[in-house]
């Protein structure tokens, strides 16, 4: 497939790089590194990338005529569903090449690079940049730091039930190729400002529990005296991790009297399938539903409580 995605690299001169909505870590630095490879390997080539919604610590949106992505290779990453692209005129590009990890079956692109077991798509583009078939091409350190950086957001700095050997190799790779400061990326990329740490206080001490499951729901006056909206309520859910007693942890926040609800679990505790019943979907540990109303939600929750109860698989 490496050689099918040259191949496809080779053929156009107009290059276009799509992310999803709400752009995570991840998304941002994927786009941001296979940007940087393409510049750094092809400069004949024009690379373009789009979207509209913006990462907090960098991002890059560029003007993209739609006659350009209409004329381009469009390369879409981290994304599921192409309904979750930032930019659905990736649709109409030439040709796309999905490169993604979630355990999701929506093939859309005319390449389909998808590897359900790698823990973020920063992984999976680092094996494809450090592969045999890649091998001829130059891989910068600031493509590094930014893979690098885009696995460290994505698994916490390596501490998501996903992680395992294969994340690593490539991490270590990565970190040898680009000769890269560990503990320098990691504060960059996950240091968080006094204003959120005050913020997260604040969100900490809503916690409830039941069981092993700890959730808080944001009502939407709740939101307003906290002044954050619905999405950065639910960006908080770490928050609540990293506690032993809780097996299941889960926020919820209302809007127009419907609730998006976000679900984590610790290894054993399969959540998605919970998710899914609900119309959302996710990975086994991380996934999360929209729009629900009081009742779905208060059904959900009896469910995560029992789940959480049990012993895991
Ligand atoms: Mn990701």
């Amino acid at each position: 497939m490496y050689s099918a995605i040259l191949d496809k690299i080779s053929k156009y001169d107009k290059i276009s790089i799509f992310r999803h909505q709400r752009p995570d870590g991840d998304a941002m630095f994927s786009a941001l590194a296979l940007a940087g490879f393409l510049e750094e390997n092809f400069p004949e080539k024009t690379i373009k990338v789009a979207g509209e919604d913006e990462y907090d610590i960098i991002s890059r949106n560029d003007e993209v005529p739609t006659s350009f992505i209409q004329e381009s290779l469009a390369f879409v990453l981290d994304t599921s569903t192409s309904d979750r692209i930032d930019d659905d005129r990736a649709l109409q590009a030439s040709f796309i090449i999905k490169i993604d990890h979630h355990p999701i079956d929506d093939p859309y692109g005319g390449i389909n690079l998808v590897d359900a077991s790698a823990a973020a798509c920063a992984q999976i583009l680092a094996q494809m940049f450090l592969s045999e078939e890649f091998s001829s091409l130059k891989l910068s350190q600031k493509t590094c730091e930014y893979l690098y950086s885009g696995i460290v957001t994505d698994t916490i700095n390596f501490r998501t039930t996903n992680v395992n050997s294969d994340t690593l190799l490539i991490a270590s790779k990565l970190v040898r190729e680009g000769d890269l400061q560990v503990a320098e990326i990691v504060e960059t990329v996950m240091d968080k400002d006094i204003d959120h740490f005050i913020l997260a206080t604040k969100i900490r001490n809503r916690l409830k529990i039941k069981g092993h499951f700890g959730f808080i729901i944001f009502r939407e006056k709740d939101l307003e005296k906290l002044g954050i909206s619905q999405m950065e309520a639910k960006n908080n859910i770490d928050e609540i991790g990293k506690i032993k007693d809780l097996q299941i942890w889960s926020i919820a926040s209302e809007k127009d009297g419907l609730f998006d609800v976000s679900v984590r679990s610790k290894r054993g505790h399969v959540i998605n399938t919970v998710c899914t019943a609900y119309g959302g979907g996710g990975h086994r540990n991380a996934a999360a539903c929209k729009k629900l109303n009081r009742k779905q939600l208060k059904t959900m929750y009896e469910t995560l409580t029992k789940m959480s109860d049990e012993i895991p698989v």
